[in-house]
């Protein structure tokens, strides 16, 4: 049968499809258009249109394709042990869009100063989709980097950064970030691989790591215990480890097989034995938890931008959806409870990315000798943005699913992926309990009258307080000023105190950019969004109930 014979098949719903994703996004727009300065962005600008186009492109062509996977081939033809991991089409041309749109390297690009952050990490959130979660091994890069300038290894550095950092695919390395085991994925100080010296008195490791997202990199950054130096955190040290030799043989490396994930499946995170694997110290040969902390807080930064993006993207095409789909005899987006739904969604992203952002900002003003408590500020953020937003993109790309109806739960439209993906950011780099628990580390002494500090400060560039943010924002304080010396009680209610936390700083946020756009650009929708944030409650706090909490994980007896 001729396919133009094929029998009339009634009404066929178009897809969503994606406008330019940076022409498109008001959020960022107006955000860029009040950090950074014009000439910046001018010459930035036409970087962005480019990524926007480039997602706008991907999520199209995506859709016309089968999905790909990667592929562990552990022997060749005739029984040699090969180890060779292929990639899908968007991985393979991954480090040339990351040279090409410094996806690390403008970070750290010296004539931006603090502003350098900005403009990388507004890259990030526009290509983050469309690399396939290429963006996984570029944060632990970019955290590669932070460690590496911490540690002031100096011909550790001279000899890295420039590859790390390169604007150039061919010179570009990437790095992985070599923590996890079988017993410590989140308690670290069970790390049980050993670092032992060879007979040329040189460093090698021995172990196995449980989850490598980048051994398709050129190093990486592991954790190891020196051989004899006992139990626990403090006695690990921070080894950078070339996944090749000269000859481009693995050093030392075995890849057992890669994982099979719910998510980000494109990623090849892989099952690794270290055998023997040529490494050198960071640092001292102590303390690799301390060392390796600038690491994580760029990747938890790096996490959250992810989770922005991811959200923005459920949102594009929610909205677009809502815009073409009819039920009951109006487009969704005329439904007032479906309408409703969305304008929330869109209030909560609006909030969340303020607060990323804002943290984004104050990376790059710590990296440029900013005082203390700029440094503060950013030590407690870092964590509550990564937390919230995390939980955040699972929420907003659920309901994603649902606003789709049926078609939101078939997988070649598209959509389940994204909830799929989504799951990873809530545990990629810090489940959100540890993250909550490291909040109260990052608030300890008086770090959290910083947070507050600031927060009366942005209320008071927003022209008030019009929504209980500054009662919020104190009740946290004081749960955690009267559980001080109550550590369990404390640890209870963490994450509502952090969740508090990060809401309340984030709405004092949105206040001070509404205010901006109403007066520079005209413009009322931040403000809307503000109070539908603010309406949907800023509070996360709940008492400690330790009794009942006992009762019904211990089965019954407190
Ligand atoms: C997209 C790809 C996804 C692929 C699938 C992913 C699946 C998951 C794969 C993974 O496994 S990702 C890695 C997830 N693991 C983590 O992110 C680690 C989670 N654990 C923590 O974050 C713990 O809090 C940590 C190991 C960092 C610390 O726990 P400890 O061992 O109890 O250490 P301790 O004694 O509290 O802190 C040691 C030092 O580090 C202290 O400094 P001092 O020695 O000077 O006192 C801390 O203050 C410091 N420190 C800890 N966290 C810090 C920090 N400093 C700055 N910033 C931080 N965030």
């Amino acid at each position: 049968m001729n396919i133009d014979d094929a029998p009339a098949t009634g009404f066929i719903q178009p897809g969503p499809t994606l406008a330019n994703t940076f022409d498109d996004d008001r959020a960022l727009r107006s955000h860029l258009r009040r950090v950074l300065p014009g000439e910046l962005l001018a010459v930035a600008g036409t970087d962005y249109a480019a990524l926007g186009e480039h997602a706008a492109k991907a999520w199209e062509s995506a859709r016309s394709r089968t999905p790909e996977a990667p592929r562990l081939v552990q022997w060749d033809a005739w029984g040699t042990r090969v180890d060779r991991i292929e990639t899908t089409r968007a991985w393979q041309h991954g480090p040339v869009l990351a040279a090409r749109f410094g996806l690390v390297a403008t970070g750290h690009e010296a004539a931006h100063g603090a502003h350098a952050r900005v403009d990388q990490f507004a890259r990030v959130y526009l290509h983050h989709v469309a690399s396939e979660f290429f963006t996984c091994p570029l944060a632990m890069s970019d955290g590669a980097v932070a460690a590496l300038k911490a540690s002031g290894n100096a011909a550790l550095c001279a000899r890295v950064l420039p590859r790390l950092l390169s604007r150039d695919p061919d010179r570009l390395w990437i790095s992985g970030q070599w923590m996890t085991e079988t017993a410590g994925g989140s308690d670290v100080g069970r790390t049980a691989t050993v670092a032992r010296r060879d007979a040329q008195g040189r460093w090698r490791l021995h172990g196995r790591k449980w989850f490598t997202s980048a051994v398709i990199g050129e190093m990486a950054l592991a954790l190891a215990r020196r051989e004899g130096a006992g139990d626990g955190a403090d006695a690990l040290a921070l080894f950078l480890v070339e996944t090749r030799d000269a000859e481009g043989c693995w050093n030392g490396i075995r890849v057992d097989r890669l994982k099979d994930k719910l998510g980000t499946r494109e990623l090849p995170t892989a099952e690794i034995h270290l055998e023997g694997s040529l490494a050198e110290p960071v640092g001292d040969l102590a303390h690799g938890v301390r060392q390796v902390a600038p690491m994580l807080n760029v990747t938890r930064t790096w996490n959250a931008v992810c989770a922005l993006a991811t959200m923005r993207r459920c949102l594009a095409l929610t909205l677009a959806h809502a815009r073409r789909r009819e039920a009951f005899g109006h487009a969704l987006a005329r439904l007032p409870l479906h309408r409703a739904t969305l304008a929330a969604l869109q209030a909560e992203f609006e909030a969340a990315f303020g607060l990323v952002f804002f943290v984004v900002e104050l990376l790059g003003r710590v990296e440029h000798g900013g005082g203390d408590a700029d440094q503060a500020l950013l030590r407690a953020l870092t964590p509550l943005a990564k937390l919230w937003t995390a939980k955040l993109a699972v929420r907003i790309a659920s309901e994603t699913c649902e606003a789709f109806g049926g078609a939101g739960y078939i997988e070649d439209t598209g959509i389940p992926l994204l909830l799929r993906d989504a799951q990873v950011y809530p545990i990629w780099e810090g489940t959100t309990n540890v993250l909550a628990l490291d909040a109260l580390r990052a608030l300890r002494g008086d770090r959290i009258r910083h947070v507050l500090h600031a927060a009366d400060a942005l209320l008071v560039e927003a022209g008030g307080d019009a929504h209980g943010i500054a009662a919020a924002l104190g009740a946290a304080r004081d749960q955690l000023d009267s559980l001080e010396h109550s550590r369990d009680e404390l640890e209870s209610v963490a994450r509502g105190i952090a969740l508090t936390l990060a809401r309340g700083f984030a709405a004092a946020l949105l206040a001070r950019h509404a205010r901006w756009t109403r007066e520079q650009q005209g413009n009322a929708q931040t403000g809307a969004a503000l109070s539908l944030f603010a309406a949907h409650g800023i509070s996360r706090l709940r008492a400690p109930a330790m009794d009942a909490v006992a009762m019904l994980v211990d089965n019954g007896a407190p």
